[in-house]
């Protein structure tokens, strides 16, 4: 546990709530997936659990269970949707380790010739 509770007034609350709009490209019963409005290149996609986490330590491990399987589908659509060679699963836990938006997500980053792909 990191302790701190959940902001249920973050972002990507307020986005899995439709307060406000996000470009969505895939969304199940646990998760959601959609374009991120700061990419760092082309493609930058996020996946993120439908169920209030802050990070990596007070998700219930039955989150990843539902998490990963989208995180992997979406890694696949954006490689192939941008014709990259390959793809960066990134993920951030808490301010210290660069952590902004205060629900869990996963990003999903193209990259050709280990680059980013230009947004
Ligand atoms: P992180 O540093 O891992 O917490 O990254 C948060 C990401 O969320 C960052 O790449 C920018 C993105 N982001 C911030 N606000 C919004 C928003 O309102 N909509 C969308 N789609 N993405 C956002």
């Amino acid at each position: 546990m990191s302790g701190i509770p959940y902001d249920p007034d973050n972002i990507f609350a307020k986005i899995l709530r439709g307060d406000i709009p996000c470009h969505a490209v895939f969304e199940d019963e646990h998760t959601l997936a959609f374009m991120d409005v700061m990419p760092q290149a082309e493609g930058h996609t996020l996946i993120i659990p439908k169920v209030p986490s802050r990070n990596i330590f007070d998700a219930d491990p039955t989150t990843f269970m539902w998490l990963m399987p989208t995180v992997q589908k979406i890694a696949k659509a954006v490689k192939k949707a941008f014709h990259a060679d390959g793809v960066r699963v990134i993920q951030f836990n808490e301010p210290a380790a660069g952590q902004t938006v205060f629900h869990l997500h996963f990003h999903v980053i193209p990259v050709q010739d280990g680059v980013a792909l230009k947004p």
